[in-house]
């Protein structure tokens, strides 16, 4: 018996109960009392099976990651499933909440396994840049097939009690009461006799003659996995407990683990599961938060309508509203549209598209959003359209309503100031396709109230956002430095690097495209709007605008694109252009490094992080990770650019920086003095750490 795990007799049965807030991780302190519980119940006569169960919210999701890169304790979970097999009478795992991870590993350790019908089981390691290291890769083929394992450990994404049934990777799926069931089940089963079969023991379910089959969709898998190291890693030791008997496999798995777990993937991807926990908390927490029965989406165009589909896919009721009859039947008809892709596709049941489509009301009447608690509006992104829209707002939301601007450049604090309740409202920056995109940006304006902050940081977790709440300036967190990335890409062309060239440096770095094809595929014409109205030119995007040379959407851009592919190809007149306009600034070209382009942009990108420390638009630097990983497509892997720049040398990237001061004396180089704070202290935050 300890704090953390208690031991109860139903009969014959023994509950041993784990109960360590908020997850049940399976941490030192649970492993120790765990096991001498387990080895108790093993030996002790009167016993005749063994249930384990947990208490609160979840069966145990996962090892204590906090444990990960710190020196091992034994017992650990190698130690611990390896033990549960020894046990000759039956052992139950009765699952409720998400059985994750080492959770899953545990589970796997018992002879059988019965779950809530609500339960959710699966192996996310992947996502932590690790493979399942307690045996995991190596007994759930025993259970549910290898080309079913290998599809659950790459992806990580766990399966309901009723796909794990039928799968085999439980025996029963119960509703009530868990535990009650759980021991009738072990009751039952004592009652039939042994002997029972550790699942390691199992290997019917392995056929050699899978192998093949399995050596395609693995190579398929690992094609997807880019850069990543712990996909193929998964993959290989799934392999493993086909080809080699089950020790050998185990203690390969176990390698492959300590390998992953001293890397720096891992560390990156443990680095922002956190973070993204950590964003979610602000100053204030405590306050009471606003009701969101009803929002209001204004405009229906490709942002309003992702944006109203991102909250029916959370089940909120949305009411749409748009100009004229015309635009907004166009709008519903396009989330109608994208809704039955999903449900071709396989993604979406017809029943779940008919509920979110159920909770859609559309509106060309202002009035129709006086019943709504939030309202978020995505019109023209030009202030005197926001201010109009603000104004009627004003006139038809009732006391209390959340307004939410959808900018992602417009001072904030201008538009809050146009309403007569500028404490009620704020910034929900979403991403294209904002039904899609995990990050939401909430803008915190210089009188938004504390609830209203932490209303809408709470709604964007309810319906699967990663929020991030970031200060009012042009571009907030992630477009002013995506403007710093972009800053000196022309340069790079007009002095000889090519678009394909520029953006296979940012393919080989891990991000899913280069610039040149991100702003093909965005239309280069926003920018070129956006340029003309700040006063501003671009030497070669503003010549191929100027030859209606949008990007994708016209089949040339910086690319071209052929018969309406989306596969950007290079063009030579593209070339030949950026060649001319060298020659006329009297530009020779010459050879460009990747260490070259990378400097150039990741570093003042970077350079513009610390600034925004500075002038705490974010609270930490992990939210800027937070923002670029799921915003942007920073590579997981890395970390976020904040976390990237310790793998790099924060030393080394001021060192180029200075240089390319000195070269150019472009202000976009100019080390920022958190900056140089970091390498002398170690810490963003200033403090040595
Ligand atoms: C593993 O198992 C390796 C093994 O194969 C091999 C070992 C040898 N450890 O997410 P929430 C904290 S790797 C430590 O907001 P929710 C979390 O930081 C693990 N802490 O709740 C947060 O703390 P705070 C494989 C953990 O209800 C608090 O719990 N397992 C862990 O939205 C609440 O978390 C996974 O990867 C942990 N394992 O979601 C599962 N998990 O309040 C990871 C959570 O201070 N966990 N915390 O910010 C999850 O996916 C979600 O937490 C879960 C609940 C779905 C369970």
């Amino acid at each position: 018996m300890s704090d953390f795990v208690s031991t109860t007799r139903h009969g014959n049965v023994a509950v041993v109960s784990i109960d360590n807030p908020p997850v049940n991780a399976l941490s030192f302190h649970v492993r120790e009392p765990l096991m001498q519980a387990l080895v108790y119940l093993r030996d002790e006569p009167s016993v005749g099976a063994i249930v384990i169960a947990c208490a609160g919210r979840t069966f145990v999701a996962g090892a204590d990651i906090t444990e990960f890169g710190k020196p091992a304790r034994q017992p650990d979970l190698g130690a611990l499933v390896a033990m549960l097999e020894t046990i000759a009478k039956p052992t139950v795992a009765a699952i409720h909440g998400t059985a994750l991870g080492g959770g899953l590993e545990l589970a796997l350790g018992c002879h059988f396994r019965v779950a809530d019908r609500t339960a959710r089981l699966g192996l996310p390691e992947v996502k932590l840049g690790l493979l399942p290291g307690g045996g995991g890769t190596v007994r759930l083929p025993r259970l549910v097939g290898p080309l079913k394992a290998l599809s659950m450990i790459v992806s990580g994404t766990p399966i309901g009690a009723a796909e794990a049934l039928a799968a085999g990777l439980v025996d029963a799926v119960f509703d009530g009461d868990l535990t009650a069931q759980a021991v009738s089940f072990a009751n039952e089963t004592a009652a039939k006799g042994g002997p029972f079969t550790p699942v390691r023991d199992r290997n019917d379910r392995l056929d050699q003659a899978d192998l093949p089959a399995f050596d395609k969709e693995a190579a398929v898998l690992a094609g997807k996995a880019r850069s990543l190291e712990a996909p193929i890693a998964c993959a290989q030791s799934v392999r493993n407990a086909l080809t080699l008997p089950c020790d050998e496999a185990l203690a390969a798995e176990r390698d492959l683990f300590v390998k992953l777990v001293a890397g720096d993937q891992s560390r990156a991807q443990r680095h922002l599961f956190f973070a993204e926990r950590e964003a979610a908390k602000i100053a204030g927490k405590d306050v009471a938060r606003r009701k969101i029965a009803r929002v209001g989406v204004i405009g229906a165009g490709t942002m309003g309508g992702g944006i109203a589909m991102a909250f029916a896919n959370g089940g909120v009721p949305v009411t749409l509203l748009e100009a004229t009859h015309e635009a907004l039947q166009r709008g519903l008809a396009t989330i109608n549209k994208n809704y039955a892709v999903s449900v071709i596709r396989g993604s979406l049941s017809e029943d779940a598209k008919r509920q979110r489509l159920g909770l859609f009301k559309g509106s060309t009447d202002y009035a129709d959003l006086a019943d709504c608690d939030l309202i978020v509006e995505a019109v023209f992104e030009e202030m005197a359209v926001k201010k109009d829209v603000f104004g009627r707002l004003d006139a038809v939301a009732k006391p209390g309503t959340i307004l939410a601007t959808n900018t992602s450049y417009l001072d904030v604090n201008e538009i809050a100031a146009s309403t007569s309740r500028p404490q009620d409202l704020l910034g929900m920056h979403f991403f294209s396709p904002a039904n899609v995109m995990k990050l939401l940006e909430i803008v915190r304006a210089e009188k938004t109230s504390p609830d209203v902050l932490a209303t809408i940081v709470d709604l964007a977790r309810r319906i699967g956002k990663v929020p991030v709440v970031v200060g009012v300036c042009h571009g907030f967190v992630g477009n002013r430095m995506l403007a710093a990335r972009g800053a000196e890409l022309e340069t790079l062309l007009l002095e000889g690097a090519m678009p394909r060239q520029v953006d296979q440096v940012f393919t080989d770095f891990g991000w899913p495209m280069g610039p040149f094809e991100m702003s093909d595929l965005a239309g280069l014409d926003i920018g070129w709007r956006n340029r003309k109205a700040r006063g501003q030119t671009a030497v070669i995007a503003d010549a191929l605008c100027e030859q209606g040379h949008f990007g994708q959407k016209t089949g040339s851009g910086f690319y071209r694109y052929e018969g309406g592919s989306r596969t950007p190809l290079p063009d030579p007149d593209v070339e030949a252009l950026i060649r001319n306009k060298a020659a006329g600034r009297g530009v020779a070209p010459r050879a460009i490094g990747a260490e070259e382009i990378i400097e150039r942009t990741l570093y003042p990108m970077i350079n513009e992080g610390a600034k925004i420390l500075k002038e705490k638009i974010a609270a930490r630097a992990s939210d800027i990770d937070v923002v670029w990983v799921n915003g942007y497509g920073f590579p997981v892997g890395k970390g976020g650019p904040m976390f990237w720049a310790s793998l790099e040398g924060v030393d080394k990237i001021i060192q180029r920086l200075d240089h390319w001061h000195q070269q150019t004396g472009k202000d976009v180089f100019r080390v920022a003095p958190r900056l140089r704070q970091m390498a002398e202290t170690g810490s963003w935050d200033g403090a040595a750490g």
